[in-house]
């Protein structure tokens, strides 16, 4: 398995979706899609589409049912990221390797934007074709529970009041379930979902995202102290700065590494219901997150 040809294949595909589907620059308001697609072509790494994608291939063989759920997520999590880095939340000049959304086009029109991708992400999932098992109400209930007050937003505000508060690896966990775990989960139900998977095959993708998508914030917590912006392409030492409590904090760098590799094994462990040439890709994405130096 080439991860590297898998990664970017996955990207182009994923790129060129939502080049369709998001409204040109040059359709009014312009400068409010030109400050959706300035964040969302941006570069990122674009993992939570190639998970879904991916997940769809465990399943099917293919990933084409998947490819507007793909899109779906990468919008959803843009919009996460553009409200992340507001001066009300983590305050932050550099997101994808450029200043910030609200650096360019203000705050309004940054909030604005990021809500309008939110929206556009359930009109993108309105547009997964329905299968014997699934339809666009099932789909559309999936993303709400994983993005909503009890998962995502729900993270982020543990995360706010967590802030300068000394905090067990329990309430770090739910923080961290919520920000990050929960959008993760999404990626690979809905794949899996798009592709008809059976109740056995949509457990396994559940455990294979719960595991990998803490694995991935702990991993996150560990670069944001090892690495530099540059390499990140966002600004690193804040979670420090702001006596935000995080993995490698609470429990040393070593035990964080290998809680994130105990659960990346968990994770690929229940891949084995699939057959070996379909659960290939999603086992080499889970090293590759795991090993990753960006
Ligand atoms: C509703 C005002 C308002 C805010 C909501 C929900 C929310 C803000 C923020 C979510 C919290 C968040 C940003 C969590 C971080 C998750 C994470 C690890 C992001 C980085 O993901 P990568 O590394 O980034 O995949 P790229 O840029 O590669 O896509």
């Amino acid at each position: 398995m080439d991860i590297k040809e898998l990664i970017s294949n996955g990207v182009k595909l994923t790129e060129a979706q939502l080049d369709k589907l998001l409204p040109g620059e040059d359709v009014a308001p312009t400068t409010l899609h030109k400050a959706m697609r300035y964040s969302v072509f941006a570069g990122g790494k674009r993992i939570r589409p190639l998970l879904c994608l991916e997940a769809a291939r465990a399943v099917c063989g293919d990933t084409t049912p998947a490819l507007n759920a793909a899109c779906a997520l990468e919008v959803l999590h843009t919009y996460t990221l553009i409200h992340d880095d507001l001066p009300s939340m983590d305050n932050d000049d550099l997101r994808r390797g450029r200043p910030t959304n609200h650096k360019v086009f203000g705050e309004g029109v940054a909030i604005l934007a990021g809500d309008a991708l939110l929206t556009e992400a359930f009109a993108m999932l309105a547009q997964v074709p329905a299968n014997e098992l699934y339809n666009v109400r099932d789909y559309v209930a999936e993303l709400a529970y994983q993005t909503g007050s009890r998962t995502l937003v729900g993270g982020q505000v543990l995360d706010l009041e967590g802030e300068g508060r000394s905090l067990s690896v329990d309430e770090l966990r739910a923080i961290h379930n919520g920000k990050t775990t929960a959008l993760i989960m999404a990626a690979v139900r809905l794949g899996g979902m798009a592709a008809a998977a059976s109740p056995e095959q949509l457990a396994a993708l559940s455990t294979y995202g719960r595991c990998l998508g803490l694995a991935f914030q702990i991993i996150d917590d560990i670069l944001d102290i090892t690495s530099t912006p540059e390499v990140l392409g966002k600004s690193i030492g804040k979670d420090a700065a702001v006596a935000k409590a995080t993995y490698p904090a609470l429990v040393g760098m070593d035990a964080a590494r290998a809680e994130a590799k105990a659960l990346t094994e968990e994770g690929r462990a229940a891949l084995d219901v699939f057959p070996a040439e379909r659960r290939a890709a999603l086992l080499a994405i889970s090293d590759y997150l795991l090993n990753r130096d960006y």
